[in-house]
């Protein structure tokens, strides 16, 4: 029998707040235990720690799922796809760099998919103290309360989140995106975490995010939270191994926002 949407957010609320409680009470070894896999990014072991967390109360209740996360093995990644039409997109710590330096912005986002589409969603940011969640048929909220996206129409009166531009090379500076957006918006911000630039849209707080080279894990679940907010999200490029190039928006700004983004200045 099909789970309710219900039960699936349930589970993804108690997972994410499992495992952001975790990371949250760790929090005094977040400089520990740090790998630096690339040029401005690191990997922290307890990033595996509460995957491992959410996991586990996701197979508790709905053992025969396909389990996806940001720290999943090579191996695991190569394994065989699950029969499963229910798929969970795990983001143990997003906003890692945040969380070791000790910032509050960071957060766990858990999303499970139905063939492929986000059902339900929970983005949980302990340190502010909020949980923003969703499912396919219901309102987004925040810590219990509805929320939506903003009313404002044009980009030189919206605030615009984005990330290091990955793609860089020698002749491409890191941050090539953020000038190209700066310039046609009211302010353009770099806050490092996907989830919760993606759940600021959702609340109104800012008008669109877009960034490429973005991770499913990242967006999953509070790509969801915008669309049940009234907004609006697209990929405008899927790299491959769950890479994509992934802009949300109130909608209104939508179009505006895309040319802008598709119209290189170099
Ligand atoms: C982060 C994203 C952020 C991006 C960072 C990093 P992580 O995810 O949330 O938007 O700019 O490079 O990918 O690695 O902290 O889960």
């Amino acid at each position: 029998m099909r789970p309710s949407l219900q039960s699936l957010l349930d589970c993804a609320v108690a997972a994410a707040q499992a495992a952001g409680e975790h990371a949250a009470d760790e929090a005094p070894q977040r400089r520990g235990a740090t790998v630096a896999v690339a040029a401005h990014d690191v990997k922290l072991e307890l990033d595996i720690e509460c995957q491992r967390i959410a996991e586990e109360i996701i197979r508790g209740t709905f053992p025969h799922h396909a389990l996806l996360g940001e720290e999943d093995s090579a191996e695991k990644r190569a394994a065989a796809p699950s029969e499963s039409d229910f798929q969970w997109v795990i983001d143990p710590i997003d906003g890692t760099i945040n969380f070791s330096h000790g910032l509050p912005q960071w957060c766990c986002s858990i999303a499970v998919l139905h063939k492929g589409v986000a059902v339900a969603g929970a983005v949980f940011s302990p340190e502010m103290n909020e949980l923003y969640c969703a499912t396919r048929d219901s309102a987004a909220t925040r810590n219990g309360v509805a929320i939506r996206v903003s009313d404002v129409q044009t980009l030189d009166k919206a605030m615009v989140f984005t990330g290091l531009d990955r793609s860089a090379t020698p002749d491409r500076h890191h941050l090539s995106l953020l000038r190209r957006i700066s310039a046609r918006v009211q302010r353009a911000r770099i806050m490092g975490s996907a989830a919760l630039d993606l759940c600021h849209v959702a609340c109104g707080q800012a008008e669109a995010y877009f960034e490429d080279w973005i991770y499913l894990w990242d967006i999953a679940a509070a790509g969801l939270i915008v669309q049940q907010a009234g907004g609006r999200t697209e990929i405008l490029r899927d790299r491959g191994d769950h890479c994509l190039a992934f802009l949300a928006s109130n909608g209104h700004v939508h179009e505006d926002i895309k040319n802008t983004l598709l119209t290189s200045d170099e």
